[in-house]
């Protein structure tokens, strides 16, 4: 990799911090709806509110020269009046420090889907008044860290976050509703072109981007009819994300076809400028896997994500009627929560992204969920030590092809909270002992990851031939 590489792990604050009413934190609608529906929550998760400077000494330890992570808005603003509760200022000044000193370049995102509570009450993000909230809060952020910090991101995946919550109906506020669907996806892209905006206008000297949950477009043929589902797919999973934030155009085909059934009139003029005028300058993709598309072949919409593992291995589907289906590839391998395995994927993807958009590339994202037993004296993860050596792997061919990507970081740092899956699904390259106050303990993954970031790459084998038979856009 090029010098000054950026090696590190990713987490999220609602997923690992825990200290869920302390510090004057107020409660997310995460808090709120798992408590509700007596579901596994982040109450504690990986206590890493109480145990960062252990997790930021692993990183500077396992050779790491960066950390993702997000702040929680519900620590930094109290209320709809945008009052400042400086404990949670304070610990995350804590957090950078720590992580500066330790040689760790901060790579933070204002939102990683722990929305307050207050501000669901109003709506949420299908709701005008939230962007609004928004700039406010980024606002304050910037202008505490801005002279700290260099990399910045307004949101973590947009599209996973309001699928998931207004269309699936997995994650809060647990709807289906096409209407609110579109509503949130335009406010979010909106709120990111604002604060992109703010922060430029403040003068801040570092760089501003956006993480999207990346699904490369493959198709099972290269007849017109597949071709014209995985541009329907495209928008769907990508384009909506990519082209609004990087290119300040919201796809027209699509708008097209969403005005046909839906109510638009909310978009207005002047947003349309604001998104034209402030653009990215970086991209963060989070990359799991591939979508593999077909044409629509009838029935009504299906979205089902597997969030019960082995239990509900083979359940997953997507269908979007009139648009296109997925498909699983049944020769492919898959993680027990219906994930593909391919790193092919990857350097497709990139490929296809730095063609089309030409800006620079963090993978912010990149692991494998897993159940594991971690209780053994030393947790021999080889299989997440093959995925990752495969990823890293398709990103090096990326480069050498002339993409410039900047930065990798694994999900995640430790294990931590799930979302629906709970805390049997563990991603972490460092272990972490639920039942026994978070005890923290590194496996095999964590000193095979050290030599990879000391020796910026080198140590990565080349180990899989590519199909060249697959088609993609
Ligand atoms: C991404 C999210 C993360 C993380 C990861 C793994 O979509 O940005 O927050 O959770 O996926 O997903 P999961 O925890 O559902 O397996």
């Amino acid at each position: 990799m090029k010098e000054n590489f950026l090696w590190g792990t990713a987490t999220a604050s609602y997923q690992c911090e825990g200290g869920w009413n302390e510090g004057g934190r107020v409660p997310s609608l995460w808090d709120i709806f798992l408590h509700k529906n007596n579901l596994e929550n982040g109450n504690v998760a990986s206590d890493h509110y109480h145990q960062y400077k252990e997790d930021i000494r692993l990183m500077k330890e396992g050779g790491h020269n960066t950390y993702r992570f997000s702040l929680a808005w519900p620590r930094i603003i109290k209320n709809l009046q945008g009052e400042v509760n400086q404990e949670g200022i304070n610990f995350y000044h804590n957090v950078i420090d720590e992580c500066l000193a330790n040689g760790i370049e901060p790579f933070i995102t204002l939102f990683h889907w722990d929305l307050p509570q207050y501000l669901e009450e109003i709506g949420g993000w299908a709701s005008r008044e939230v962007v609004a909230a928004f700039e406010h809060y980024a606002a304050i952020v910037f202008k505490e860290y801005g002279d700290k910090v260099t990399y910045w991101t307004t949101f973590n995946e947009p599209r996973y976050y309001v699928f998931s919550g207004y269309k699936i109906g997995n994650y809060p506020p647990a709807i289906d509703d096409t209407q609110l669907t579109i509503q949130a996806s335009f406010y979010m892209m909106l709120a990111n072109a604002k604060a992109v905006k703010q922060y430029r206008e403040m003068g801040q000297n570092g760089k501003i981007g956006i993480v999207h949950s990346y699904s490369p477009i493959f198709g099972i043929d290269d007849s017109l009819e597949t071709k014209i589902a995985m541009r329907n797919a495209d928008n769907y999973f990508n384009n909506w994300i990519l082209d609004t934030a990087i290119l300040g155009e919201i796809p027209v085909d699509m708008l097209g076809r969403l005005h046909e059934k839906y109510d638009l009139s909310f978009m207005k003029t002047d947003d349309f400028k604001t998104i034209k005028e402030n653009t990215v300058e970086f991209v963060g993709l989070n990359y799991y896997a591939r979508a593999l598309i077909r044409p629509y072949s009838g029935g009504e919409t299906i979205l089902r994500i597997n969030n019960s593992g082995a239990e509900g291995r083979g359940t997953s589907k997507v269908v979007v009627k009139n648009w296109f289906e997925q498909v699983w590839d049944p020769t492919s391998e898959f993680t027990e929560w219906d994930t593909e395995i391919y790193p092919q994927g990857l350097y497709e993807g990139i490929m296809m992204a730095y063609r089309k958009y030409g800006i620079p590339i963090y993978i912010t994202e990149n692991g494998i969920g897993m159940y594991e037993d971690i209780t053994v004296e030393s947790i021999r993860d080889e299989k997440r030590i093959e995925f990752l050596n495969d990823h890293i792997d398709a990103i090096q061919r990326a480069v050498e092809e002339g993409a410039d990507v900047r930065g990798y970081y694994i999900w995640s740092t430790m294990d931590l909270y799930s979302w629906k899956n709970g805390h049997d699904k563990r991603y972490g390259l460092v272990a972490i002992d639920f039942e026994n106050d978070c005890k923290r303990k590194p496996k095999a993954s964590y000193y095979w990851y050290k030599q990879v970031c000391e020796s910026n790459g080198k140590t990565i084998e080349r180990k899989r031939e590519y199909d060249s038979n697959f088609v993609s856009l």
